[in-house]
């Protein structure tokens, strides 16, 4: 009973002082990740020999002759950047593969040894200048699995590692992010060794002396890691995009870190170790000319930025980069546009004029009160006693004003504190409530439907401190349509499915644009063969369009049918739709997917949609795809990796040399769960 007494005693004491601040609660950023934190969204770029092989990941054996980017450009990535508002670039100095992208004294699998600007090129040294003169910081990728080097998974690989981080941190400037991606499929080249290598990832690579030896070089550096020991950033557990709704800044220092944790962070951890959210601007990190029209839509980065940035976390949005040297035209595009609608969505701050009324203030002190919430000065903040956990502040616009986004700040040098809160407009003399949230953290952002109210109340409803707020901010940000879906069934028919009830949409199949007041939807669209639709929504009151979603489908699926099983679920597999899926279990390996097309075809290809769900949805790794004709004679197409596929659970598509049959084996070897099973959502084939 003592040290509570002793605990109250205490907090009494400091709440009656009104000129003390309040003491940190918990853990606190360093000015590493504080500094960190304030850039909020910096690009990655994925370039290496996988350019150049339509690769996701290198085996190691790529030839280095085919790395020729003749127009290469970092000048342009950093124009870019720049333009779209980011801070920094994070590029993949060596990715898994091994390939450097600088002249590494380590190795010969580098640029040194390739044709382009004779062995004499170095693309970090291109890239650090470049951002130096677009006023960006320069990260550091550089994969600590090496599927070249003939001595991974031995001791000799690390002391080579090291050297390899000492050249990048040594010889480019300052370096503000260093990033150890903690994939490993285990294959590789191996200096020709060609073989399976496990090293445990706990221990091999010595973490702890590598860290030292970073920030030694590179003191103001953060380091992102999330296979080995704890850093000072995570992973969100996933490549979509997103970090969870409820999102603390905090981890424990030791064990696991389930996805759970990666995701939401840990309410109670003891260590400050803030989300970065990163995802591709494209399905893929690597530039796949087959991509070139699946560059996300602007509401699709829309949505990105809001659970990201507006949920506590950093962005990290990645370019791959074009076999010239140069980012796309489209990706561009994309960038610049989602700039645009951010720069138009917090333009005005609708509370910055405002009264602001507070139901606690820290010793009914002036420099705690409410006004510090909304006078755009982020080291200032209202705050209340310490045994006040709930408190609310309410915003009097004047008169009635229409918002429909609300952003809120801690001062999180003094520790994450919020657990809920609630947005409340003024209606006929009641408050409703119109959004909720959990966490804040460095910044938060609520998006709800525009609401038109002369008063706003913003109310803390739990709070691990009495709260501490640097700024709120609310903003009437500009409808931005969202393109709709399309499905092919399997009857084959196309369903378009739209984002929203309201708009109209309008699509063509013979390859041309859609226009407002042709052809709109009303049904599933009936074909037999192949199809190429685009589809767009249409809003009639404000005159705006969507973005335009493109789709081409193949063979119709009607007459397949799935053989070797009874399951009539299995048929989810065959609906277009990639949110249905179906799981086999066996007791061994492999696990066979047969499929009868009905008919001969001339097949060139095959395409792979694993299921969605986080879990056990037994997403295939290895595979080998067999076809025949009769049953009997089955023949050996393709079979291989599905590189990256658990973090990035798309479509995956495999070429191979044309093949007329009637049967196709879809075998699974590995999953990565490491149980025995395989989980399909969609699985398609393509045709000549
Ligand atoms: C992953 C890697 O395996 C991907 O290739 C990519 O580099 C991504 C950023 O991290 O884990
Ligand atoms: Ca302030």
């Amino acid at each position: 009973m003592l040290p509570i007494a002793i605990g109250i005693a205490l907090a009494g004491f400091t709440c009656c002082n009104p000129a003390v601040s309040p003491e940190p609660a918990g853990p606190v950023p360093t000015e590493n990740q504080m500094r960190w934190q304030e850039m909020e969204y910096y690009a990655f770029v994925h370039f290496s020999l996988n350019t150049y092989t339509d690769q996701s990941w290198g085996y190691g054996n790529e030839d280095i002759s085919l790395f020729n980017p003749e127009e290469l450009d970092c000048r342009q990535w950093a124009r870019i950047c720049r333009e779209a508002g980011m801070k920094g670039i994070i590029i993949t100095a060596k990715h898994h593969s091994g390939f450097c992208l600088w002249p590494s004294e380590t190795t010969e699998y580098s640029v040194k040894n390739a044709p382009w600007k004779e062995g004499k090129g170095d693309v970090v040294r291109e890239l650090a200048d470049a951002c130096r003169e677009y006023g960006l910081k320069l990260g550091i990728y550089v994969s600590p699995w090496d599927r070249n080097h003939p001595d991974y998974g031995k001791p000799a690989y690390i002391a080579c590692f090291r050297n390899q981080i000492r050249e990048l941190l040594t010889n480019y400037g300052p370096i503000f992010e260093i990033w150890f991606d903690g994939a490993n499929g285990g294959t590789g080249y191996y200096g020709g060794a060609d073989e399976n290598r496990q090293i445990d990832r706990t221990t091999y690579y010595d973490w702890q002396p590598a860290y030292k030896m970073i920030r030694e070089l590179q003191p103001g550096i953060v380091i992102w890691n999330d296979g080995g020991d704890r850093a000072d950033l995570r992973w969100v557990g996933t490549e979509g995009g997103r970090v969870g709704e409820t999102n603390w800044s905090l981890l424990n220092a030791t064990g696991d870190v389930p996805f759970e944790m990666l995701h939401y962070g840990v309410e109670n951890g003891d260590s400050w170790v803030p989300a970065e959210v990163n995802t591709s601007i494209r399905p893929e990190w690597f530039y796949h000319p087959g991509e070139d029209a699946k560059v996300k839509t602007l509401p699709q980065l829309m949505d990105i930025y809001y659970h990201s940035v507006g949920r506590n976390a950093a962005l990290l949005l990645n370019f791959p980069i074009m076999p010239n040297g140069r980012i796309h035209p489209a990706d561009e595009k994309a960038a610049l546009d989602l700039a645009q609608a951010v720069k138009e969505a917090f333009a005005v701050n609708l509370a910055a004029n405002a009264r602001a009324e507070a139901s606690e203030i820290r010793g009914k002190a002036g420099k705690f009160g409410p006004n510090k919430a909304i006078d755009n000065n982020t080291e200032t903040y209202w705050t209340t006693d310490d045994s006040i956990c709930t408190a609310s502040l309410t915003i009097d616009f004047g008169k009635p004003t229409s918002f429909n986004r609300f952003m809120a700040r801690e001062y999180i040098r003094l520790g994450q504190r919020v657990r809920s809160f609630v947005v409340e407009a003024l209606e006929d003399g009641d408050w409703r409530e119109i959004a909720k949230g959990t966490t804040i953290g460095y910044k938060r952002i609520l998006r709800f439907p525009v609401t038109k109210s002369a008063k706003l109340r913003f109310r803390i409803t739990g709070s691990k401190a009495c709260p501490v707020i640097s700024e709120i901010g609310i903003y009437h940000a500009p409808q931005i349509l969202t393109p709709p879906s399309l499905i092919r069934n399997q009857d084959g028919e196309v369903i378009i499915i739209p984002a929203d009830a309201e708009s109209e949409v309008y699509y063509t199949v013979d390859g041309s644009e859609p226009s407002p007041g042709a052809n709109q939807y009303a049904a599933p669209i009936l074909a037999g063969g192949k199809l190429e639709v685009k589809a767009m929504a249409y809003d009639p009151t404000s005159g705006k369009s969507s973005a335009i979603t493109h789709e081409k489908f193949d063979l119709p699926r009607k007459n397949w049918k799935i053989m070797e099983t009874e399951d009539e679920r299995a048929y989810a597999i065959l609906d277009g739709n990639p949110a249905t899926a179906w799981r086999q279990n066996k007791n061994e390996w492999p696990v066979d997917l047969v499929i009868d097309l009905g008919t001969e075809w001339n097949l060139t290809g095959f395409r792979y949609h694993p299921g969605m769900g986080l879990w056990g949805p037994g997403i295939v790794t290895e595979y080998r795809f067999f076809v025949s004709d009769d049953l009997k004679n089955w023949k050996m197409v393709s079979g291989g990796e599905f590189s990256n596929i658990k973090n990035n659970p798309l479509w995956h598509t495999i070429m191979f040399e044309e093949e007329k049959a009637r049967y196709v084996r879809f075998r699974a070897l590995k999953n990565a769960e490491n149980t025995i099973g395989a989980g399909y959502a969609e699985i398609d084939l393509i045709t000549n």
